[in-house]
C-alpha cells in the first residue's frame, strides 16, 4: 500500500476497503477530496453568497500584512466587510447546526407525545424516574397523576419549546447560577429554538445585521437554543422513551459484520425507527424468513450517531464512523443500508450500486436518487420495520462473491449518561459527583475533556482524535466523548477498563482501577453533548471547584470536525463556559476582528473561548494549559505536585 493510502486512515479495517475499492474502481470521500481542492477564500470565512449581485470575495492580500488600505477596499458589492461576511456565515453554520439538532429534537418530542396519548403503538415509556424529573424541570404537576397524564403535559412543554416567542427557554434552568445571570447579562438567554433560528436567518441575510459582535450574540443565543434546548430535549426525551443509558458491552469496526448473516446498516442520528427495527429483528417470522433465505440470522450494526444511540441502549455493534460509511459498503456483505437523518454521504446510492445493496431511506426529510424509499410512519412503526427488514432478508441471496469484511473489531464500553456516571462515582444511595470532584482536588484527576465530532476526509481518518485523547489521558485528564471521536477512540481500544493502565496516567489509572471505569467515557451521539453539559453542571453543584462551568479544570474539542452542527456544539461549549479547541481548519481568519473576538474577547464575556490548532498533540496540551490555569485559579494546582500513591491513598480509593 502506498504512503499516500496509509495517510487516509489510522485504522485498518478502513486501509483494507480503501485497497479493495481501489480494486473495485470506486471513487470515495478520500479520492474526491484528494482531487477537490478547498476554496481558499470560503475556507476562512471570505466569500458572501447572500444576494444574486455576489458572490463576492474579500480575501487578505497575499504574502503581506494588511494596510488600512486594503481593509477600506476589502468589501462586497454591498459594501459589506470582511468582518460582516466572515461573521454571517459563521452564524449561519451554527443556526444550520442548531436546525439539525433541533429538528431532532422535535421529531422525538412529536413522538413522545404519540406515545404517551397511546398514539404510536409498539413504544412506551420506559424511565418514570426521568419523566418524573423532566416534569420537574418542565414545572408540569406531579401529584396524584398517571404517568401518562403526567408525560402528555411534559410532551406539550417540550413542543412549545420549539415555538417559544418570549421568556426563556426551560433548561436554561439546570445551568449553574452564574452561568444564567451571564446569559442574562449579555442579552443571549434563547427564547424558543425555531425563534432563534429564524433570527439567525434574518439577522445573517443581506442588508440586515452588519456589526459583526451584534451578529455574533444571535449566534450565541441559536448555539445556547441547540445545547440547553433543542438537543437536551432530544437526549432526555430519547431517555424517557428508550431507556437512559447504562454500562453496556459493544464491538465496534466493520468486523462486526457477518459473512452468513444478513447485514442491516443503520445510519443517520434519530434512533425512532432504528429502536423499531432492534424490535422487530427479534420477530420470530422475520428470523424465520431470514434462514428460509439462506442466511443463519439477523445482524444490525449501526454507523454514525444513530449508531451511537442503539449501541448505548441495546449494545447493537457499531461498523464505523462517518469516513467508514461508504466502507462498509464496500466490504459487498451490506444486505441494506438504511438511512435517516444528517451525515449521509450522496455518493452511497452510486457505491451501493457497485455491490448489490440496497439503500433504503426512511425520512420525508432527506431523500436520494437511486435509493429506495421506505417512509418511516410512527403510528406504523413496526409495521415501517418488518418492512425494511423484509427488503434486505430478500436481498441477502443477490450477495455476490466480491465480498472481503474485514476482521478488525474492537470491544468497547458505552452507556455512560450522566445518571450512570453519577452512580458509578456515587453509588446507588449517595449517587453524586463528590468522587470526582474530590479527586479533581488532590490532583489524581488533573481536568476532564470532552472530545467529540467528525471526521473529516481532509486529514487522517481517527488520526486526531487518537493522538488528542492519548496524549490526554497520560497526563491524567479524563475524557468525556461523543459522536464520531467516541468511535474513534472505541476503535483504538481506549474504551474498556484496561485500557487505564496501559494509556493513562498513574493518577487517572488508579481513579479508574478503583471504580471500574475506562478512562475514555462514552456519552451518545451528538445531541448527547447536553449529556457532557449536565456533567459539568453536576461538577459546579457538587462543590470545591468554583461556582460555575468557566472555573471548572475542563476543556473540549472537535479535532476532525467538518460539520455546522459542530460548530453550534463548540460554540454553546464556548458560550457554557468551556474552553473549545477545534482542529483541521478554521472558518473565520479571514476576519482578524472577528477571529479575536472569538479567540480572546469571548473570555471576557463568556470565560471561555475558542481556539484552533490542527496539531492535536498540541491541541491537548492547550487543553492541558487551560486545565491547570483554572486549577492554579482554583488554588489546587500544588495538590498535583504532593500525589504519591501510597498504600494508604489506594486504599481509600478503592473505598470510592
Ligand atoms: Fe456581495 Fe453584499 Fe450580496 Fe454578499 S450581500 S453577495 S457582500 S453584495
Ligand atoms: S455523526 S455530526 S459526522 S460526529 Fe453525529 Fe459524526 Fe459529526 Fe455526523
Amino acid at each position: 500500500m502506498a504512503d499516500s493510502e496509509k495517510k487516509k486512515s489510522i485504522d485498518k479495517a478502513s486501509l483494507e476497503m480503501l485497497e479493495k475499492a481501489c480494486g473495485d474502481n470506486v471513487s470515495l470521500a478520500f479520492d474526491r477530496a484528494a482531487v477537490m481542492k478547498p476554496c481558499p477564500i470560503g475556507e476562512v470565512g471570505n466569500c458572501c453568497i447572500m444576494c444574486s449581485m455576489g458572490p463576492c470575495r474579500v480575501p487578505l492580500p497575499k504574502g503581506r500584512k494588511e494596510t488600512p488600505e486594503d481593509k477600506r477596499k476589502r468589501r462586497g458589492v454591498c459594501g459589506a466587510t470582511a468582518e460582516t461576511i466572515a461573521a454571517r456565515n459563521f452564524v449561519r453554520k451554527i443556526a444550520a447546526g442548531t436546525a439539525a439538532h433541533s429538528d431532532h429534537g422535535r421529531a422525538v418530542s412529536e413522538l413522545f407525545l404519540a406515545t404517551a396519548k397511546g398514539q404510536a403503538p409498539g413504544y412506551e415509556i420506559r424511565d418514570e424516574q426521568k419523566l418524573m424529573q423532566v416534569a420537574l424541570d418542565f414545572g408540569v404537576e406531579i401529584g396524584e397523576r398517571t404517568i401518562e397524564e403526567i408525560a402528555v403535559d411534559v410532551g406539550n412543554k417540550a413542543m412549545a419549546e420549539f415555538g417559544r416567542q418570549e421568556g426563556e427557554l426551560l433548561f436554561l434552568k439546570k445551568a449553574p447560577l452564574k452561568r444564567q445571570e451571564i446569559w442574562r447579562k449579555e442579552g443571549v438567554a434563547p427564547r424558543g429554538i425555531d425563534r432563534e433560528v429564524v433570527e439567525a436567518m434574518h439577522r445573517t441575510s443581506a442588508g440586515v445585521d452588519q456589526e459583526y459582535h451584534n451578529l455574533m450574540r444571535q449566534g450565541v443565543r441559536a448555539s445556547l437554543a441547540d445545547g440547553w434546548g433543542g438537543s437536551m430535549i432530544a437526549t432526555e426525551l430519547q431517555d424517557i422513551l428508550f431507556g437512559t443509558p447504562t454500562p453496556v458491552l459493544g464491538q465496534i469496526n466493520l468486523g462486526v459484520l457477518k459473512d452468513n448473516e444478513v447485514n442491516i446498516v443503520i445510519h443517520g442520528h434519530e434512533p425512532l425507527l432504528s429502536e423499531m427495527l432492534a424490535a422487530a429483528a427479534q420477530d420470530k417470522d422475520i428470523i424465520k424468513l431470514a434462514k428460509e433465505k439462506g442466511a443463519s440470522g439477523i445482524n444490525l450494526a449501526g454507523m454514525c450517531c444513530t449508531a451511537n444511540e442503539i449501541l448505548m441502549r441495546h449494545g447493537i455493534p457499531l461498523a464505523g464512523n462517518f469516513m467508514q460509511q461508504e466502507l462498509a459498503l464496500v466490504t459487498g456483505a451490506v444486505d441494506a443500508m438504511v438511512v435517516d437523518v444528517q451525515c449521509i454521504m450522496e455518493s452511497l446510492p452510486d457505491i451501493a450500486q457497485c455491490y448489490h445493496t440496497k439503500l433504503i431511506t426512511t425520512s420525508a426529510k432527506a431523500m436520494m436518487p437511486g435509493a429506495m424509499h421506505i417512509e418511516f410512519d410512527e403510528h406504523k412503526a413496526m409495521e415501517s420495520a418488518k418492512e425494511v427488514l423484509r427488503v434486505a432478508i430478500d436481498n441477502f441471496p443477490r450477495r455476490g462473491t466480491n465480498v472481503a469484511i474485514p476482521k478488525q473489531k474492537t470491544d468497547l464500553i458505552a452507556g455512560f449518561s450522566h445518571e450512570t456516571v453519577n452512580y458509578l462515582l456515587g453509588g446507588l444511595f449517595r449517587s453524586s459527583y463528590r468522587p470526582l470532584n474530590d479527586n479533581i482536588i488532590n490532583g489524581r484527576i488533573r481536568g476532564v475533556a470532552g472530545v467529540v465530532g467528525c471526521n473529516n476526509a481532509r486529514v487522517g481518518h481517527n488520526e486526531a482524535h487518537i493522538a488528542m485523547v492519548k496524549e490526554l489521558i497520560k497526563n491524567d485528564v479524563l475524557v468525556l466523548q461523543t459522536g464520531c471521536s467516541a468511535m474513534a477512540s472505541a476503535m483504538a481500544g481506549l474504551m474498556v477498563p484496561e485500557a487505564a493502565a496501559k494509556y493513562a496516567g498513574a493518577g487517572l489509572a488508579s481513579v479508574c482501577e478503583a471504580v471500574g471505569i475506562p478512562p475514555v467515557l462514552h456519552m451518545g451521539s451528538c445531541v448527547d453533548n447536553s449529556r457532557i453539559l449536565i456533567a459539568a453542571t453536576a461538577m459546579v453543584k457538587d462543590g470545591g471547584l468554583g461556582d460555575d462551568i468557566s472555573d471548572l479544570p475542563v476543556a473540549g474539542a472537535g479535532p476532525e470536525w467538518m460539520s455546522e452542527k459542530a460548530i453550534a456544539i463548540g460554540q454553546y461549549f464556548v458560550a457554557s463556559g468551556v474552553y473549545t479547541v477545534f482542529g483541521v481548519t478554521w472558518p473565520t481568519t479571514g476576519s482578524q476582528e472577528l477571529t479575536d473576538l472569538l479567540f480572546k474577547e469571548f473570555e471576557d464575556i463568556y470565560g471561555a473561548m475558542w481556539d484552533f490548532e490542527p496539531d492535536a498533540v498540541k491541541a491537548a496540551n492547550l487543553m492541558i494549559a487551560h486545565i491547570d490555569k483554572k486549577r492554579k485559579a482554583l488554588g489546587i494546582d500544588k495538590a498535583r505536585d504532593r500525589v504519591l500513591y501510597d498504600m494508604e491513598m489506594r486504599r481509600e480509593l478503592e473505598a470510592v
